[in-house]
């Protein structure tokens, strides 16, 4: 035969560089389902359904154009378990003398990949993946010599390459950013459109029973499953989302809603990390909306921002610091998750449902993760190892390459500032101001008499004091720094006590 072809669980695009020049009489695509992608971390249920039901939909797609596929179930007698011991056992099925993959999204299954290619010399190919507007030499060569790293700076240069929101060599409407439009707090009455649902079909059916089977001890729940596990359904994700939630996605994509995790978001993340759309198709749509249908820059540029500049950009670190990056930690934070953040028992109002709705979807948006239960494990210390393990098992869209950037730089700050400028640290006041958690807390973030006050506050502050040495030097701390230095030693010790008994009272499960 000719040359095996494997393709991975978050590889389903039909164009993805290993099935280039493929010939259909003699190549044969390998796809295996393997119980050490599911289990490496305990992924959320609805990942792994998701993974096993778009593999299978893409397998079935391939032999509808006349591909050979050999597919490998999970539950397939013989079936070892790992990707290379599936490669292997492939390889001698069919006789084939080479085999091509293109590079694993995360550093751990490319050293593996890497491993066996120089055990065996000249069989294993692994080509680029391009789906990315940035190759890695691209990020490198932007990268090098500079001190510090900021995405804005990224983003501008990829814009002009693309030419994503130009007129000419200028930002689209004279600015690069409008963010600053886009932190508006969610008027009551404004209703959430509502989303458009996959229900599962056999497949999808079959493949969930098999998890419940096979992984029935992690988290989540697979009750409200209906993620798009083929192109057609991303590809109609897409348009439900241009026409009925983009024209408000800037004005309140930091807003917040008690039982309501998606709001204005695309929730298309899943289908761009397992290759079902492209981020270009999804950046041209949202262009289009604008130039087409007049659908406001603010919003378009805020989302497009999302893909072209941070997608992009995080990927570029990991790529640039790996495997170093993950060992890091500049606050020295030590203290173990807590277990509401499985259980979402706690009083705590914002993080309980937010827990909840990771629960239920794997899902939540960008600044429930980022100022929810990522600033509580900043504020409160949370080792890094243990809360970016959490976020790459809990949600359905979650990679290593994307997710830990994201965590251990941009929520946790454990990289000292190489990805972000300055912590996101925010008092109860920030929580209160983007969402309406608070109205139903039992703690009160004004600390009026009478109710118990926000853990974040007490928090924050003693987060502050904490790393004062680190980070009382950094220009965008200058003003809480202003604040701390008006307070005199008994007042500092007052909030560090009140922090210190309740990250005890966390420990012992009484938060
Ligand atoms: P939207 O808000 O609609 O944004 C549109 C798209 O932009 C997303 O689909 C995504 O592809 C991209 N995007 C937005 N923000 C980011 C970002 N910061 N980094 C990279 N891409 C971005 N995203 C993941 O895809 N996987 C993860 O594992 C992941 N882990 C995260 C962990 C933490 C602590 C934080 C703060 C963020 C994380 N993100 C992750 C980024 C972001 O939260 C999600 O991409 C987003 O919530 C997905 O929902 P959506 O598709 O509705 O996004
Ligand atoms: C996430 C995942 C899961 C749960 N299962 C599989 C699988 O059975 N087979 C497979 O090829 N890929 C799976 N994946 C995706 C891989 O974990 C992913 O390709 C790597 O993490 C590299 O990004
Ligand atoms: Fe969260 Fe504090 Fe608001 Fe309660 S009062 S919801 S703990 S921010």
């Amino acid at each position: 035969m000719g040359t095996l072809r494997l393709v991975l669980g978050d590889q389903l695009t039909r164009d993805i560089s290993a099935l280039r020049g493929l010939d259909k009489k003699r190549d044969v695509v390998l796809m295996a389902e393997v119980r050490e992608e599911g289990t490496y971390v305990r992924h959320h249920k609805q990942k792994i359904a998701l993974i096993l039901s778009a593999m299978r939909h893409f397998a079935e797609a391939l032999k509808q154009e006349g591909i050979k596929v050999d597919y490998v179930k999970l539950d397939d007698p013989g079936n070892t378990g790992s990707l290379i011991g599936e490669l292997e056992r492939a390889l001698e099925r069919h006789k084939a003398e080479r085999a091509v993959v293109t590079e694993p999204g995360e550093w751990r299954l490319r050293a593996t990949f890497d491993a066996w290619r120089q055990a065996h010399d000249g069989v294993f190919d692994i080509c680029d993946d391009d789906r990315f507007f940035a190759s890695h030499e691209r990020f490198h060569e932007w990268a090098k010599g500079r001190k510090s790293f900021r995405m804005e700076f990224f983003y501008r240069e990829l814009r002009r390459e693309t030419g994503f929101l130009m007129e000419g060599d200028e930002p689209a409407g004279g600015k690069w950013n409008f963010d600053s439009d886009n932190r508006k707090a969610l008027p009551k009455k404004l209703a959430a459109p509502e989303r458009r649902r996959f229900a599962p079909d056999e497949t999808s059916c079959e493949v969930m029973a098999l998890v419940e089977r096979e992984f029935s001890g992690h988290f989540g729940t697979l009750d409200e499953f209906d993620w798009p596990v083929t192109r057609e359904e991303a590809l109609s994700a897409l348009a439900h989302f241009i026409e009925d939630a983009l024209p408000l996605f800037g004005d309140y994509q930091d807003a917040m809603r008690e039982g309501e995790p998606f709001l204005f978001h695309s929730l298309l993340s899943t289908s761009l990390n397992i290759g079902l759309l492209t981020p270009r198709e999804v950046c041209l749509a949202a262009e289009k909306a604008w130039r087409e249908v007049h659908v406001p820059l603010n919003a378009v540029e805020g989302f497009i921002r999302q893909i072209l500049g941070w997608r992009e950009y995080v990927r570029g670190i990991y790529w640039l610091k790996m495997p170093d990056y993950a060992e890091t930690n500049f606050l020295d934070a030590r203290e173990p998750l807590p277990d509401f953040y499985w259980t979402g028992e706690t009083k705590m109002r914002c993080i309980s449902d937010v827990v909840t709705q990771t629960r239920d979807h794997a899902y939540s948006h960008h600044i429930q993760r980022l100022m929810v239960t990522g600033n509580f494990a900043l504020l409160a210390g949370i080792d890094p190892k243990e809360i970016c393990e959490w976020y790459l098992a809990v949600y359905a869209d979650a990679f290593d390459w994307v997710e830990l950037p994201n965590t251990h730089g941009m929520a946790i700050f454990a990289d000292g500032g190489l990805l972000a400028s300055k912590p996101y640290a925010a008092s109860g006041a920030y929580i209160s101001r983007m969402s309406n958690f608070c109205e139903g807390c039992s703690y009160d973030p004004k600390a009026r008499a009478g109710k118990e006050p926000c853990p974040f506050n007490a928090l924050y502050w003693a987060f502050l004091m904490r790393n004062e040495k680190k980070l009382s030097k950094n220009p965008r701390l200058a003003m809480p720094y202003r604040t701390l230095a008006k307070w005199d030693g008994k007042r500092r010790e007052s909030i560090a006590k009140e922090a210190a008994s309740f990250i005890e009272k966390m420990k012992e499960g009484k938060a």
